[in-house]
């Protein structure tokens, strides 16, 4: 055969792909979308880590052509936000042409990796034409009472100057630049993902999504079932209100810790305790949330007033500590340290008493030396709840405490709303309209877009103000309500607004007068497969779930969630598990590699190189082995495609195996087994060829199979096995599970050596499993005491009996 050139055929079929798309919509094929996370077009370019996950979703695409749909697979641009700005203030560039000319260069570095995207569906989240869409949803949120203003202390990053949703907050630091965030306090856009946290929380049951995924979102949505508790304050008619998760240790609470932001928190301090109280609070504004909840040690201050257990009438100390948020719950909470471990550290700390109210064996313990969380024991020093079942009082606790009349039930969520103003410049214009006399008013809907000005400086201003506001002519406007002089917000949108619904404008991108038409959101939406990587299980995915919800709900789309699968593709690294990047030297860019080995070789490494849920490490040596199998794969079709041999028992066998074997660790998404698989069968073919040939349909369902994973090579070897249409209209082979089975032999059953009888038995039975066949054959036939039993594979049973 020819020597394996492929330079030549990979740029032989881009072109004609190029003229003659293969993913055709004839209109009767069934759709499926399968959509990558767009990406940022940032100024460093693609590495090989980042083909991982188009490699992984072009592969699943093109297995589906195979079983006839019609693919959905658009790409797309996430250009708005902080890295496009960042990066544009750093290279002294207008962030439109940074980033137009970052899309035109990680376009090009896209199309090497040879996957079907439609390039019809490309959408850019700075187009007008796009963002007009991403206002419309603002507006229609305003209107519906989803988006408003609030004046909050929110995270604020000094170093990118901007406001952050808590989201964007990791470990304290700014998810973006890594700087420590600090607090500000700013009239903010919020929206309200919290009228939607039951819905986001119960829908999950329906998502085909890794469950590690669905925890994250669980855990961040933080639903929880309790009690509120009302505590009298001793000597005053004042109450305090407390959330607690575990009413059935109330009477174990020997004191009460109000946040130091808590509404009541300076009235509690008299005279004694007033300046340390008041320096208390004042030292906690400085810290931000994430700060106050990691571990370390515990400080507080005592108000100098009590609060009475309105189970038992016990005083107990009020104090405040910064372990206790203002926003959550009540912002107040009643403290067991028996059986909560802050509150033990605490009451340990200050020397405040500690009462066991939860035996674990019906005993007492004498010195506690760390709290004792299970609800699972019986209660103790509980009054008219002891002997109960912790667990069972648990659950019936709130009950009986509203029916008390010093509680209620309460159920509470973690989840916040959605801070979603930026301070910035490189984002959607929030269309609102401040007017003096009627308020905020949305910008009218056949008004959008509401384009982005230019500015001269568009670094941020960081006095809270996006640098909108300088453009005095864009600011002052009038109200679209009364006519009357009215100014511009000037805050725009976070990196999120347009990623939250991308996905539903692909499938009707030019659209001038709807977001999409209905009968196109109904014949190709929503997501079939959602590739990309875990780092947005909460934010990303969160958000486009809230938003897929909104527009469902106001009738644009006929369904409520967006993803249906998602995948999450672990991460290359270089040497050592070192994330890829430019900083650290050890980025492995794809260019030379397709110059030297081809892109259907890159390919196959990307998915040999490990599991693809996990990260794995990058070894230039291995695509050596990968260039290997190919060019060996190559010569095994065309050195046997015009051999005309017939097909015998064990070609069916090995072609079943090998359809059989790809086809279900393609399914399970183990796709570096798929390629040792391949490397098996083709060795295993070829010393088939060898000893007696291979026959072209053993060729042709190899080749077919290839097909998604090496396109190029196989559309090439497919035309050279003599067909004019591509390989891509071809059906996925299927396996039939009798043909695999391994062949059976007719084994002569003997005793004392004469044969009595024949059985038929798998080729490579087992030595036991054939005495034990050959002796049932026999029946009572064999007489007399076993003396010696021989196996003679594939031919001989022989019992020696006296
Ligand atoms: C008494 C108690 C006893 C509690 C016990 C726990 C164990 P989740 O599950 O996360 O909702 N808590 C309530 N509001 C708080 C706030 N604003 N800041 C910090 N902690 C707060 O946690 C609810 C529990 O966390 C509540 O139940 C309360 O402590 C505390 F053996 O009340 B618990
Ligand atoms: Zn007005």
């Amino acid at each position: 055969a020819v020597p394996y050139n492929h330079r030549e055929i990979e740029q032989k079929w881009r072109k004609i792909w190029e003229e003659h798309p293969v993913n055709v919509n004839d209109g009767k094929k069934p759709k499926y979308y399968c959509l990558d996370m767009f990406p940022y077009p940032s100024g460093n370019g693609l590495h090989v880590g980042h083909w991982r996950g188009y490699v992984i979703s072009d592969v699943w695409s093109r297995y589906k052509m195979l079983n006839g749909y019609y693919l959905i697979h658009p790409m797309g641009w996430d250009a708005f936000g902080l890295p496009a700005e960042n990066y544009a203030i750093k290279m002294g560039v207008h962030p439109e042409k940074s980033t137009a000319e970052n899309i035109a260069n990680i376009k090009r570095q896209i199309k090497e990796i040879a996957a079907v995207y439609d390039w019809d569906m490309e959408v850019n989240t700075t187009d007008p034409n796009f963002y007009k869409w991403t206002q419309w949803i603002f507006v229609k949120m305003f209107k519906a009472g989803l988006a408003y203003q609030k004046e909050m202390p929110i995270n604020w990053c000094p170093s990118c100057k901007t406001g952050l949703a808590n989201e964007e907050v990791v470990n304290g630091k700014c998810e973006r630049c890594g700087a420590d965030v600090t607090k500000k306090n700013l009239n903010q856009w919020m929206l309200k993902i919290t009228a939607y946290a039951d819905r986001l929380l119960d829908d999950l049951d329906k998502l085909d999504w890794p469950e590690k995924v669905k925890k994250m979102q669980t855990d961040w949505i933080g639903k929880s079932y309790g009690a509120e508790v009302n505590f009298k304050v001793e000597n005053t008619d004042k109450e305090i209100t407390v959330y607690t998760t575990r009413p059935d240790t109330l009477h174990g609470a020997t004191f009460m810790v109000l946040a130091p932001e808590h509404a009541m928190a300076k009235e509690l301090a008299n005279d004694e305790t007033r300046t340390a109280v008041e320096d208390y609070i004042y030292q906690s504004s400085l810290k931000s949330s994430v700060d106050r909840l990691q571990d370390k040690e515990k400080t507080g201050v005592f108000t100098g007033s009590y609060a009475i257990n309105p189970i038992n009438g016990a005083k107990v100390p009020i104090w405040l500590s910064d372990y206790v948020l203002a926003d959550y719950g009540t912002g107040a909470i009643m403290c067991v340290p028996a059986h909560d471990d802050r509150d033990f550290e605490f009451a340990t700390k200050f020397n405040i008493p500690i009462i066991q109210v939860i035996a674990k064996d019906g005993k007492e313990i004498e010195n506690m030396t760390e709290a004792y969380t299970d609800a699972k024991g019986t209660m103790i020093n509980s009054g008219e709840w002891n002997g109960m079942e912790s667990s069972v009082l648990k659950k019936e606790a709130p009950h009986i405490i509203e029916e008390m009349g010093i509680g209620k039930a309460t159920t509470n969520y973690k989840l916040r709303d959605w801070v979603f103003s930026r301070q910035r410049y490189w984002g959607e214009p929030i269309p609102i309209i401040h007017c003096p006399d009627c308020g905020p008013v949305p910008v009218p809907e056949e008004e959008l877009p509401l384009l982005l000005p230019e500015v001269e400086s568009y670094q941020p201003t960081g006095t809270g103000e996006s640098p909108l506001a300088d453009i005095t002519d864009w600011v002052n406007t009038t109200c679209p309500c009364c006519g009357k002089p009215a100014k511009r917000e000037t805050n725009t949108m976070p990196q999120w607004a347009g990623s939250s619904w991308y996905f539903l404008r692909y499938v009707d991108n030019k659209n001038e007068n709807e977001l999409v038409s209905r009968e196109k959101a109904d014949k190709y939406l929503p997501v079939d497969m959602y590739i990309g990587g875990v780092e947005h299980a909460v934010l990303h995915l969160l958000y486009s779930r809230f938003y897929t919800k909104f527009l469902c709900d106001i009738g644009v789309i006929d369904f409520d969630e967006p993803f249906h699968k998602l995948f999450n593709q672990g991460m290359i690294t270089g040497k050592n598990g070192i994330k890829m990047s430019k900083s650290k030297g050890n980025v492995i860019s794809p260019d030379d590699l397709v110059r030297d080995y081809g892109c259907d070789s890159l390919r196959l490494y990307e998915l040999f190189v490990g599991p693809p849920e996990l990260d794995s490490e990058w070894d230039d040596r291995g695509i050596d082995g990968v260039y290997r199998f190919i060019t060996r794969f190559w010569k095994l079709i065309l050195d046997n495609k015009d051999a005309d041999v017939k097909e015998t028992k064990e070609l069916v066998k090995v072609r079943n195996k090998l359809v059989y074997d790809i086809t279900t660790r393609l399914e399970s998404f183990s796709l570096n087994t798929v390629i040792s698989g391949f490397m098996e069968h083709n060795n295993k073919l070829i010393d088939m060829a060898k000893k007696g040939g291979v026959d072209k349909k053993t060729l042709e369902t190899f080749v077919i199979l290839m097909a998604p994973f090496a396109p190029h090579i196989s559309e090439e070897l497919w035309s050279q096995l003599g067909h004019e249409d591509s390989v891509f209209h071809e059906t996925w082979p299927t396996y039939d599970e009798n043909a695999m089975k391994d062949d059976e032999k007719e084994l002569a059953v003997q005793i004392n050596g004469k044969t009595k009888c024949v059985v038929t038995l798998p080729a490579d039975v087992s030595k036991e499993d054939a005495i034990a066949a050959g002796k049932a054959a026999l029946g009572d036939k064999l007489t007399g005491n076993v003396i010696k039993e021989i196996y003679v594979p594939g031919r001989i049973i022989n019992i020696v009996a006296k």
